[in-house]
């Protein structure tokens, strides 16, 4: 390298340190959960607090907040009852990355031992998708600001596509809840893992088209593991303010309907953008769920956040109940009690205003208000927007339990073509006591097989379906 060419390269590398923002640091703030009861509680932590955790809270109640260290002093002053969650964030994030030091240095590490980096997740994709070809294709639906891809994997088994349901996963919407991406891929690794040994999975995969995202903000993504592990928003830049756009108030249905849970300014951390999909990031995904519905086979959307511990329902906009609540309490209630088979974990569920607050311009306000699709947002635990890296696969676990009984009301029984030869024997007489067996082994397993009279309102499965099994047995079938 001649001279100038030196000088040019330190010059650029110069630049390059400049434009690197230095990382920001947390020391002494805590991490708290207040509770409060009267109003003049609300308004002294909403003005102390640097940051709440859990959004606009809707106002009186517990939510999660961040206090510098001079600030939680004051607040002390004031008696407000509240739980401290942490007492140093900046320690808190120096941990796991001794702990990501410790994983990497060891032998073998599992893949969801630390929280991996964007080009982790990506060379993770392609191998996924490269050893199994015949079940995972992966796309790219949406560039960010910042020119990342937004990538999508496409799972699901041989066979037409044509009639099958479709879901959607999505996570990392909100870049600082890094254990959400892991998520969305501890689900397509177990899809496509054991998909050959487990017929659980292999009957999931084969019966429904799965469309998951792990990363909605890639952009965000690496700014927080870069250069402030806080930041919620994506990396829009608002010219003489503060960066982002909060990607989960910027869809278009109902968007900034009014300031509760979003916000107009461009420093709130709820910035809803300057218009409804202002934001690159969404766009593709907005055209998957229209064009999935049009197709009639969208059934699910999930939108995979950290960390409120609740699976939540539209809407958000508003505390009026959707005409759905009750099949989405139903559901509500399958899925909870597959996240709580993992390790006990109580999830509650319910409308996301009611339970949790109001917010508007949300994923699954968009989903279900526009194409009467069932959308969620699941809010996994953990105690923090990174919890200790031994949390992560813990927490995968807990997702991938949730979806699967999920997927499993969603799957269309195949209806042998004489439905009382459950068997599907063909020896002569077909329909014998085999079947009563057959059908009574479905029926107590939960098989949706065993929904002879194809309802759709659960219990799917009920004494309706025996009799029905009944008459068709006694009616007969002219052929296997
Ligand atoms: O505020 C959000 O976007 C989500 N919570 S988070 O702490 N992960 O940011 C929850 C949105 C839930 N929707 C309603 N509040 N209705
Ligand atoms: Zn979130």
């Amino acid at each position: 390298m001649n001279s100038r060419a030196a000088l040019a390269a330190l010059v650029l590398a110069a630049g390059v340190a400049l434009a690197q923002d230095a990382p920001v640091r947390y020391d002494g703030h805590h991490a708290v959960r207040v509770t409060v009861s009267t109003a003049r509680q609300l308004q002294t932590v909403r003005a102390l607090a640097d940051d709440i955790l859990t959004c606009e809270g809707s106002g009186l109640g517990t939510f999660d907040v961040r206090f510098s260290p001079e600030r939680f002093r004051a607040f002390l002053e004031a008696g407000i009852p509240h739980a401290v969650l942490s007492d140093d964030l900046q320690r808190d994030i120096d941990q796991i990355w001794a702990d990501d030091a410790r994983v990497r240095a060891g032998d073998d590490p599992s893949w969801f031992a630390t929280y991996r980096s964007l080009a982790e997740i990506n060379a993770r994709i392609d191998a996924l998708v490269a050893a199994f070809p015949a079940l995972a294709t992966v796309s790219t639906i949406g560039t960010s600001i910042q020119s990342r891809p937004i990538r999508m994997v496409r799972v699901t088994g041989p066979g037409s596509t044509a009639n099958r349901p479709a879901f959607i996963i999505q996570s990392n919407q909100h870049a600082r809840e890094w254990v959400t991406p892991h998520a969305s891929m501890f689900i397509l690794d177990r899809f496509l893992e054991t998909y050959a040994t487990d017929a659980r999975i292999r009957n999931i995969v084969d019966n429904i088209d799965f469309y998951i995202i792990p990363s909605v903000n890639p952009d965000g993504y690496e700014y927080s593991r870069t250069t402030n592990n806080q930041w919620r928003k994506n990396r829009r830049d608002n010219p003489g303010s503060c960066d982002g756009v909060d990607l989960n108030r910027n869809w278009g249905f109902q968007w900034g309907i009014d300031n509760t849970g979003s916000s107009g300014s461009t420093c709130s951390e709820t910035y809803r953008g300057p218009a409804a999909w202002s934001e690159p990031e969404i766009a593709g995904i907005k055209s998957l769920v229209d064009t999935l519905a049009a197709q009639g086979r969208l059934k699910v959307h999930w939108d995979i956040h950290t960390n409120g511990q609740m699976f939540l329902s539209p809407w958000g906009y508003t505390t009026n109940p959707p005409p759905d609540l009750p099949l989405m309490d139903s559901l509500g209630a399958i899925v909870q009690a597959g996240l709580q088979s993992v390790r006990g974990t109580p999830y509650p569920y319910g409308q996301g205003s009611v339970i949790l607050y109001l917010n508007n311009g949300n994923t699954r306000d968009y989903t279900y208000g526009v194409h009467g699709k069932m959308a969620w947002t699941l809010e996994l635990g953990g105690n923090a927007f990174q919890p200790p890296v031994s949390e992560i696969l813990p927490l995968c676990h807990e997702a991938l339990a949730g979806l699967l009984p999920l997927a499993e009301y969603y799957i269309v029984p195949v209806v042998p073509s004489c439905f009382a030869n459950c068997d599907a024997s063909t020896a002569s007489p077909f329909l014998n006591v085999n079947d009563f067996t057959c059908f009574t082994n479905l029926f107590a397993s939960g098989d949706t097989r065993a929904n002879c009279d194809a309802s759709t309102t659960p219990p799917v499965l009920n004494v309706n379906d025996f009799t029905c099994f009944l008459n068709q047995f006694s009616a007969g079938c002219s052929a296997p």
